[in-house]
């Protein structure tokens, strides 16, 4: 077992860590053996990092944005036929909370060239292919990473031609499959058993699709909601009664989705939906759950693919899917498209999904926690200790 490599420097903690972008969100990657045990210690480790609760989170490495208050714990697994275990963790810029029950798509896209990176994985081909359970919903996917040797010695390739919208320029692509996806938090694909239901939020009654395909999600009709569905994320953020509406309808579809009270989780996250205008299938705008998306979630993305091969969605009615047992759904956003990699089997059902995102290493090094933090009550004992 890898034991904790943190260290006491001074009055702070050194925590060793990489930040990593993966796909269009950004973050630290920590080994598991590194961070506390205890998951409310951890939890204040975390926050701190990130330099949460602050807009700016002027105090740590957050972004200022939730596609960038994200972190990823990285360890062996000991499930059977799974190399790594990894635990997504979605912060927040302007709140105190840590939550682990979401999926993340993108930045699971960074866990194989992290683990790399820190010896967990030993590359061996020029192709490395490692199955990752994403602890949050127990999600398996089949991760591919380019590995090339040179001079001896493989390292993870970075650069390369695939190019993701969101992202400027291109990289070397990291190839997920997804498979049984279905229910990551919801009771399963369809949690009220209805491919529509109708919800009433704040007096107006919404015809909706409640799916979860590795990210609970509302698909509402854009122009139920008095947009197009075109708009600019500027233009849907600067919208106050829209915002309140979507939240009003997250709250009400929640409670029919069986998710309970979610005013303080980020799920569902909310898609508005219109017909494609890019050459695309479907277009979409989402609120993850407050925040407008740059682009599009790659599980959220895979989920909407899924209600558009579905007969009679809210997503059916305003997109156009393909034909065939394996499609690519293109799916149209703010800065792009994504491209959603769907499996049907004979009755049309979507069996397994995945994507082509990219990753890069940004920085490594060590972070510095207040002592206090990780060890409230601590009297100074010097330097370098192992904690
Ligand atoms: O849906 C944003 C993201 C995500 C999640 C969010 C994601 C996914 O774009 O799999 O990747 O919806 O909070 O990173």
């Amino acid at each position: 077992m890898p034991t904790s490599s943190a260290h006491i420097s001074g009055d702070q903690t050194a925590l060793p860590f990489a930040l990593m972008r993966g796909g269009t969100s950004r973050g630290p990657f920590f080994l598991a053996a590194d961070l506390p045990e205890e998951q409310h210690v951890r939890d204040r480790v975390l926050l701190s990092c990130m330099g949460s609760p602050h807009p700016l989170q002027i105090d740590g490495i957050g972004g200022g944005h939730p596609l960038t208050s994200k972190a990823g714990i990285v360890g062996p697994s000991e499930v059977v036929d799974v190399d790594l275990d990894f635990t997504f963790v979605q912060l927040q810029p302007d709140a105190v909370t840590v939550q682990t029950t979401q999926n993340c798509g993108n930045m699971l896209a960074a866990v194989v060239p992290f683990a790399v990176e820190t010896g967990l994985i030993e590359p061996t081909e020029d192709t490395t292919d490692v199955v990752v359970r994403t602890t949050n919903t127990d999600l398996i996917s089949r991760i591919s990473i380019h590995t090339p040797q040179v001079d001896g010695q493989r390292f993870v390739q970075y650069s390369g031609q695939t190019e993701i919208a969101g992202v400027p320029g291109t990289a070397s692509p990291v190839n997920i499959r997804f498979v049984d996806t279905a229910g990551s938090i919801a009771e399963g694909l369809l949690p009220t058993g209805s491919i529509t239901d109708v919800v009433t939020a704040g007096g107006t009654q919404y015809t909706v699709t409640l799916i979860d395909n590795g990210q609970p999600l509302v698909i509402m009709r854009a122009e139920d909601l008095g947009v197009t569905g075109y708009e600019s994320v500027a233009a849907l953020s600067e919208n106050s009664e829209l915002k309140t509406c979507v939240e009003q309808l997250r709250l009400a579809a929640a409670e029919v989705m069986g998710l309970g009270d979610v005013t303080e989780a980020s799920y569902p996250k909310m898609t508005l939906v219109a017909p494609p205008v890019s050459g695309g299938a479907i277009s979409t705008r989402s609120f993850i759950p407050h925040r407008v998306h740059e682009s599009i979630g790659v599980l959220a993305a895979v989920t909407v693919a899924t209600a558009l091969v579905m007969e009679g969605s809210v997503a059916a009615t305003v997109g156009s899917a393909g034909s065939g047992r394996q499609q690519s759904v293109a799916i149209e956003h703010p800065t792009g498209i994504f491209e959603a990699l769907v499996d049907l089997n004979d009755d049309g059902a979507v069996v397994a999904s995945g994507n082509t995102r990219t990753a890069r290493l940004i920085s490594r090094g060590e972070l510095y926690v207040p002592r206090e933090i990780w060890d409230p009550g601590h009297e100074s004992t010097g330097l370098n200790h192992s904690v």
